[in-house]
């Protein structure tokens, strides 16, 4: 598929680091994801942002499609070519009237890729406005170099590490969505959101595209084919759910997550 974003919004993307609202399907099918994350939540107990974060889309067979939606991967390619790998996904949910944030950051301080290409899609499953706390960006910051993280372990923040980088709030550019709409944002490009003030949650789902020549500077990892083919072999390949929760999904999601845990720490140590 061809045309879901113009040789103009390419342009857009790459002088200023991010590119908003696209449509990926309407709201009718947004509710039915949303429908599904909440009948998760309800079944297990606990809130989508616990466990279904790094690889959330080893959860379920729908969010894989999700991951590989026509217009999303057409929109990912036009930026960063045709052979794409998914190296991750994170469930991002905010109760209605809830505090919690995410602090300014940039995903390449986290990631441990090379070159930084990544891509980050946020598709909106529910209204994310100013008021419900949507996703702000600093444009053109993706051009400086990766920026120094003070890891603040704030409650309230939903990054693990709560990490955060000083930047003058005022140059801040909101991402509002409408429900199956998405935004892009390039890896080092430093963004955030604030509390969620409306009176319903603010949920989305976070995918993370690169090319797939990019390498791990991290121990090696596991990415999802999504598009084209991969001639490079520098990812193993992601155990892909056949059945909601599949069982062996999740414990390499679990898996994943306790390295990715470990290697961060190993990594902030030594630089300490
Ligand atoms: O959900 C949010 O507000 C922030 C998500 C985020 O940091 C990301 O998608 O990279």
């Amino acid at each position: 598929m061809t045309g879901v974003i113009t040789s103009e919004q390419v342009e857009f993307f790459k002088r200023e680091g991010y590119l908003s609202p696209i449509r990926a399907f309407g709201a009718e099918e947004a509710a039915e994801y949303r429908r599904r994350i909440e009948a998760y939540e309800k079944a297990s107990g606990e809130e989508v942002n616990k466990r279904l974060k790094i690889k959330a889309h080893l959860a379920f067979p729908w969010m894989v499609d999700l991951a590989r939606h026509p217009r999303i991967v057409a929109a990912v390619q036009a930026l960063i070519g045709p052979d794409v790998l998914l190296f991750g996904s994170s469930a991002f949910a905010k109760n209605a009237h809830d505090p919690r944030f995410v602090s300014w950051h940039q995903d390449s301080a986290y990631y441990g890729l090379d070159p930084h290409e990544e891509v980050t899609v946020w598709v909106a499953l529910s209204k994310a406005d100013s008021l419900a706390g949507c996703m702000s960006v600093i444009p053109r910051s993706h051009r400086g170099p990766d920026l120094e993280h003070e890891e603040t372990y704030d409650a309230n923040n939903l990054l693990a590490r709560g990490q955060t980088v000083i930047v003058d709030d005022a140059k801040g550019v909101e991402m509002p969505l409408e429900p199956g709409e998405f935004s892009m944002h390039h890896e080092r490009t430093v963004h955030g959101s604030p509390a969620n003030r409306s009176d319903d949650r603010r949920i989305g789902i976070a995918f993370f595209y690169m090319p797939a020549h990019t390498r791990s500077t991290m121990a090696r990892r596991s990415a999802m084919l999504v598009a084209g083919e991969d001639k490079y072999g520098h990812w193993d390949r992601d155990v892909e759910p056949e059945i909601d929760l599949d069982p062996k999904s999740l414990a390499f999601l679990d898996n994943v997550w306790s390295q990715y845990r470990d290697e961060n720490t190993t990594r902030q140590v030594a630089r300490a």
